[in-house]
């Protein structure tokens, strides 16, 4: 079937027989398949789930609507489920699961970040989102991906790529699989930490890159938090670390030059800025202090899952052409090589900002 036709079908599911004016791919999601359709006036965001990486739509549907509640009861513009005719969260096609959202208006997505001022209204809306669900009933939550952000584990399915070697594709990159493997003793440091106490287990985003943020046309302050598929529990370290892997380097997570890929440790206060302002002090010690560890693991960690897919030829990540993977890969090691010489500077802006949080008013 002709794909547009596809979305076509799913759409009747919503809509019925209702005429559809305009239905076109948006956005740059590694995941989903995600389009733009215009009906009776209004757009909407269409998206067919991606059933290989989330196997249960039931309950990634159930935690998102759980969640949207939630953060709507609380005032927050958020992320609108339209049902099916049937009152269904999503609908199962033939050509797979399909669910809809209402287009939230006059906003944009960046693909890498414009300024600092950008990234401190980022990190305002993700610090926000956490304390927003610091309520949420965690035994409501399934488990969507489990081990999601378990680095030694993503760093064992890497090993098993390079042992496989599943397209000869490793001649290619054997400097890139070098820079893993050199790395492989800094990678338990968070999940040590939760499994031992020494820091929270907390409701967290676990995709907090910049394009996952709706930021207002106008203002350019963040609307909405959107890509809800794995708010699971986790640590806000994961969160940190994960936004600053995306938004505090000076290029797009596919930038083929990498001359252009720096560390921009000014967005990277920004964002720390703008998070622990609206943590408003309910950071732990522990947590403080891994904050730059969290952005260098969170950096080598989607590289390392970057060059496993690479690897195992572009099974989980959508990919434009042959070695965009391997692209992509090496803007995550770029960026956590520069990290990597700059952790007391991080360490020192990092325990700045949450001092003045915690000076009390005068
Ligand atoms: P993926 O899981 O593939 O990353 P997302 O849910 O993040 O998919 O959606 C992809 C893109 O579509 C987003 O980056 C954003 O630009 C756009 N988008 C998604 N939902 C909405 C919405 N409700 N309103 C406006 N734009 C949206
Ligand atoms: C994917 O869905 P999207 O494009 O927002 C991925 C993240 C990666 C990111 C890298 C469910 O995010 O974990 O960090 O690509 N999402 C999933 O850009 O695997
Ligand atoms: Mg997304």
């Amino acid at each position: 079937m002709d794909p547009k036709e596809q979305y076509r079908q799913a759409c009747k599911a919503f809509f019925g027989n209702e005429p559809i004016a305009d239905i076109t791919p948006y956005g740059e999601g590694h995941i989903n398949t995600t389009m733009l359709v215009c009906i009776n006036s209004t757009r909407y965001i269409l998206q067919r789930m991606n059933t290989t990486v989330f196997p249960s739509p039931d309950d990634v549907m159930h935690n998102i609507y759980g969640v949207t509640s939630h953060l709507r009861a609380k005032g927050k513009e958020t992320l609108e489920v339209v049902p099916t005719i049937n009152g269904e969260l999503y609908c199962k096609h033939e050509t797979g699961c399909y669910r809809l959202y209402r287009f939230i208006e006059n906003t944009v997505t960046y693909q890498s970040c414009p300024d600092a001022k950008t990234l401190y209204y980022a990190g305002k809306a993700f610090g926000e989102f956490q304390n927003d669900l610091c309520d949420f009933e965690v035994s409501s939550l399934k488990e969507i991906i489990p081990d999601f952000h378990n680095t030694p584990k993503r760093f064992e399915a890497f090993e098993k790529a390079v042992q496989d070697d599943a397209c000869k594709r490793l001649a290619g990159c054997v400097g890139e699989v070098q820079f893993v493997m050199q790395r492989k003793n800094t990678y338990s440091g968070i999940v040590d930490a939760l499994a031992c106490g020494a820091i929270p287990v907390r409701i967290t985003h676990n995709d907090t890159k910049l394009n996952n943020i709706l930021m207002d046309r106008d203002t350019n302050k963040a609307r909405a938090i959107i890509d809800l598929d794995t708010v699971m529990p986790g640590s806000l370290l994961y969160d940190f670390g994960d936004a600053i892997r995306f938004g505090a380097s000076t290029g797009a997570e596919d930038e083929k030059e990498l001359a252009l890929i720096r560390f921009d440790i000014e967005a990277f206060k920004a964002y720390a800025d703008g998070y622990l302002e609206a943590l408003r002090g309910s950071i732990t010690e522990q947590e403080t202090e891994l904050m730059p560890y969290s952005a260098y693991l969170m950096t080598m960690e989607c590289g390392m899952r970057f060059l496993t897919d690479y690897l195992a030829g572009d099974v989980y990540f959508s990919t434009r052409y042959p070695d965009h993977n391997l692209v992509r890969c090496r803007t995550q090691f770029k960026l956590a090589s520069e990290m990597e010489k700059q952790f007391d500077t991080m360490k020192h802006i990092c325990y700045a900002a949450v001092r003045k949080q915690n000076k009390p008013e005068v």
